[in-house]
């Protein structure tokens, strides 16, 4: 009877949000992601997954955030969070997409049946859920129907309404919410922001103030989380937010963020007019659209070009940092940590070869959070970083264990431990974080004593163009090898390396996206016309490939 009572509420909410026709969801890098208009359905039944995964996991909190982070404005999207605090495990992303392609109510409770019976989800046990959603218009709406999937279940479904915050901050919250101990911090905004302000004052101590930092914003939901922090932190770091226009319509993301940054190579049109960054040595950065990305840049000091430090200049300066500090520890043998980084194809080959030729082991693997978080686990201080700003760093349990356990024989090895364990405190090691980052940029330039211009002279750049191409079915390019070469379209690959070997130190390669509709070219070579020239080149095969020319 009560299984009845509960197919049925689900028969109602599925007919309120009923899936439109002539469109196929994907659970892709970062969850589902479209048009918002869309979405309505898809969120009910991603509620109702988030209550059986929790349930599967025995009332464990599983986190959902909706948000389409450095998509345009008239998107949206959600993901969910397990209770470490990490993206989905893999092997649910393909219940997320059956449930969500159902066509009709009675495949969807069909559906739903099987995949609870399949996955041996007891339905009387518990479930627990916390959810928040970014400062898109399309958000309230979208939340209402995920919401009316956690309510088919009735009281045995507790949920938390974070309202709007960022991703990095839902991500947190489930983590700690999870973890009995409550050594990790307050299942909170305010635990949030408290355990970040803490650990960056102990490794700042009496280096402040630092110089002023710039932060453009995006006009997203950073704006309201960084106005949130700078009241928590003090002085220390002076803060500019910009573009914090988180209520103008069509503002998001546009012609701003870290996306916009990174993919122009150039300021915000925003930025440049205000002249902040007139001042020699001045730096910026700017977030994306849930605050899940950061890149920084200043202005060369005599030419005023602009000067990306983009993930790649993140990674190597960090993992360089940490790695220092491991050696100033002086741990035992058997317990000293090795850093090391994970990229993907995206990476400039320069930083590549600056790290190789420096011992620290690089892993690449393909784009998506996921891939690179785990290969970060495999190190004891695993530093992952997309070129566009994604990552974070991973202190594995032994590493801390090891830390906390040893006996400095020096004040300096003291200092170095010290400074280790804040640093793990100071990371938020669930996700990529554009504020956590932020403030582990901020402390290793504060412990260097180095500006922008001392960060960016450990290697130079190699000349790189991205470039989005428009198919008519992205599904047909299919990337293998870490996404460094192509499978599918047949033939295609042996093209891209030919126009390679015509370009001095050329390297590209194509991928179908999995957050925007349409297909990436990525090229790099010695000189900038050089990769415009390749970039290009490719651009044209892939036309080529996808049947267009
Ligand atoms: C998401 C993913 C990132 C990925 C980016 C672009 O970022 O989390 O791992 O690099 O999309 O992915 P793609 O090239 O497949 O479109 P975000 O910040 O939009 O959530």
């Amino acid at each position: 009877h009560e299984h009845a009572l509960l197919l049925n509420s689900i028969a109602e909410g599925a007919n309120e949000y009923p899936k439109p026709e002539h469109v196929n969801y994907t659970y892709g890098t970062a969850g589902f992601r479209t048009l918002a208009t869309k979405l309505p359905s898809v969120l009910f039944r991603v509620g109702l997954l988030a209550v059986l995964r929790s349930k599967r996991l025995e009332g464990a909190t599983i986190g959902v955030m909706v948000t389409a982070s450095h998509n345009p404005e008239p998107d949206n999207g959600v993901k969910l969070v397990d209770p470490s605090g990490e993206m989905l495990d893999p092997t649910w992303e393909s219940h997320a997409t059956a449930l969500s392609n159902c066509p009709t109510t009675s495949s969807l409770i069909s559906t739903f049946t099987t995949l609870a019976t399949h996955l041996r989800v007891d339905l009387h046990q518990p479930a627990n859920i916390v959810y928040a959603y970014d400062t898109r218009p399309s958000g309230p709406e979208l939340i209402k129907a995920l919401e009316k999937g956690f309510e088919v279940f009735g009281e045995s479904v507790k949920t938390v309404n974070l309202g709007i915050t960022t991703t990095p901050i839902l991500h947190y919250v489930t983590k700690a919410t999870n973890d009995k101990t409550g050594e990790y911090g307050k299942p909170t905004k305010e635990g949030y922001n408290q355990k970040m302000a803490s650990a960056f004052k102990t490794l700042i101590g009496n280096r402040g103030p630092l110089s002023p930092l710039y932060v453009d914003c995006a006009n997203g939901v950073g704006a309201i989380a960084l106005q949130e922090f700078i009241s928590t932190l003090g002085d220390i770091l002076p803060v500019h937010p910009l573009n914090t226009s988180t209520s103008e319509k069509g503002a998001l993301n546009h012609l701003c963020g870290a996306d916009f940054v990174k993919t122009k190579q150039a300021l915000p049109p925003s930025v440049q007019s205000s002249n902040v960054l007139s001042k020699a040595g001045t730096r910026a950065c700017s977030f994306d659209g849930d605050a899940d990305r950061i890149v920084f840049y200043y202005l060369h000091e005599t030419k005023g070009t602009f000067r990306l430090l983009d993930g790649d200049k993140i990674a190597v300066m960090v993992a360089m940092f940490l790695g220092d500090l491991v050696v100033k520890a002086k741990l035992d043998e058997e317990h000293n940590l090795q850093v090391g980084v994970v990229q993907t194809a995206y990476a400039n080959g320069s930083s590549t070869k600056y790290l190789t030729s420096r011992n620290i082991p690089v892993t690449c693997v393909p784009t998506g959070v996921k891939h690179l978080h785990h290969a970060a686990q495999r190190y004891d201080i695993g530093v992952y970083f997309e070129a566009n700003g994604h990552g974070t760093v991973l202190f594995a349990d032994h590493a801390i264990k090891a830390l906390k356990s040893a006996s400095p024989q020096s004040p300096d090895s003291a200092n170095a431990i010290k400074n280790l364990l804040a640093f793990s405190q100071l990371i938020n090691q669930a996700v990529g974080d554009a504020l956590s980052d932020m403030l582990l940029v901020e402390a290793v330039l504060a412990h260097r004593g180095w500006g922008a211009p001392e960060w960016d002279a450990g290697y130079e750049d190699l000349p790189n163009r991205l470039v989005k191409v428009e198919v008519p079915d992205r599904s047909i390019f299919v990337a293998t090898d870490a996404e460094r070469k192509l499978q599918y379209p047949q033939g295609l690959q042996d093209k891209i390396e030919e126009a390679m070997k015509k370009y001095d130190m050329g390297r590209s390669f194509v991928r179908p996206s999995g957050t925007e509709d349409c297909v990436r070219v990525y090229a790099e070579a010695k000189t900038t016309a050089e990769a415009d020239n390749l970039a290009f080149a490719v651009t044209d095969l892939v036309k080529w490939g996808s049947g267009q020319t």
